[in-house]
């Protein structure tokens, strides 16, 4: 982030490798991280996972594949390492519900810390009457806590820094906050989803990396430059926002 100088995530959502393949080597230069749903690419093979590390080597940026595993800790370890995606061989980060309790993590960090990877839980959700609230949160904090030689931040709408600690506590988090749920130009759309701006995110929630999808890559995945341009756009709000906050 610092060396690109960009708290900038794009979210991928397309479903054919070209389009997938074009939007991230135009929005390259743009951000730290480029998010994935690798299970919705209908023409899915080892070799878009060989091109997208490229890719990822050539712009310099973290992938990260929001698989939200959600299961107990012997399945989800063969979700992330094995059938069709081997998500484990590629992704730097992924992320996981913490619905089934500090299993999951073990489950998870059992093929991704050999492998040198890092785990994101979701504490909150950026959806209309999303559950993850409360002491959900709370206690997904005290499981990260918990499992800090994986765990490096947080899906969240605000920073997680001392949830669900003790008053007076010393003890300080060191987790990234990566926030979903963020628009420009819309307040949301018609599937509950709900967009806040950078400047809200970054500035007043206290996160630290904004994910932006369809905000960047619109409806047409064919024009380039306009996803270059809004790339650059959201670049700027989102590092202004982060450089206000740390110099207030
Ligand atoms: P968009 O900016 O087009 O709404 O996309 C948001 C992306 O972030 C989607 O890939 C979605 O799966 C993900 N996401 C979200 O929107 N809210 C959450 O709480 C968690 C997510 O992973």
């Amino acid at each position: 982030m610092e060396r690109k100088k960009s708290n900038l995530a794009v979210s991928v959502d397309v479903t054919k490798s070209k389009d997938f393949l074009a939007i991230i080597d135009a929005v390259g230069p743009f951000v730290c991280l480029v998010k994935t749903h690798v299970d919705i690419i209908e023409d899915f093979d080892q070799s878009l996972v060989q091109q997208l590390q490229d890719l990822s080597i050539k712009h310099d940026f973290v992938i990260f594949e929001d698989r939200k595993f959600a299961d107990i800790g012997n399945t989800v370890a063969l979700q992330y390492s094995s059938g069709v995606h081997k998500i484990a061989n590629w992704s730097h980060i992924t992320n996981a519900h913490p619905v089934p309790g500090p299993s999951i993590i073990s489950g998870l960090s059992s093929v991704g810390l050999p492998l040198g990877r890092g785990l994101l839980l979701l504490s909150e959700m950026s959806t209309k009457g999303a559950l993850a609230v409360g002491s959900y949160t709370q206690e997904a904090v005290r499981m990260a806590r918990a499992h800090r030689d994986f765990v490096i931040g947080f899906i969240a709408q605000r920073t997680m820094e001392g949830i669900g600690m003790q008053e007076n506590t010393v003890d300080k988090d060191d987790f990234l906050t990566l926030t979903p749920g963020v628009g420009l130009d819309a307040k949301g759309d018609a599937m509950g989803q709900q967009y806040r701006t950078p400047r809200q995110v970054i500035l007043e929630s206290g996160c630290d990396v904004i994910i932006v999808g369809r905000g960047i890559y619109g409806k047409d995945p064919g024009l380039v430059d306009e996803i270059r341009a809004q790339a650059k756009r959201y670049m700027e709000a989102g590092w202004e926002a982060y450089q206000d906050r740390v110099s207030a």
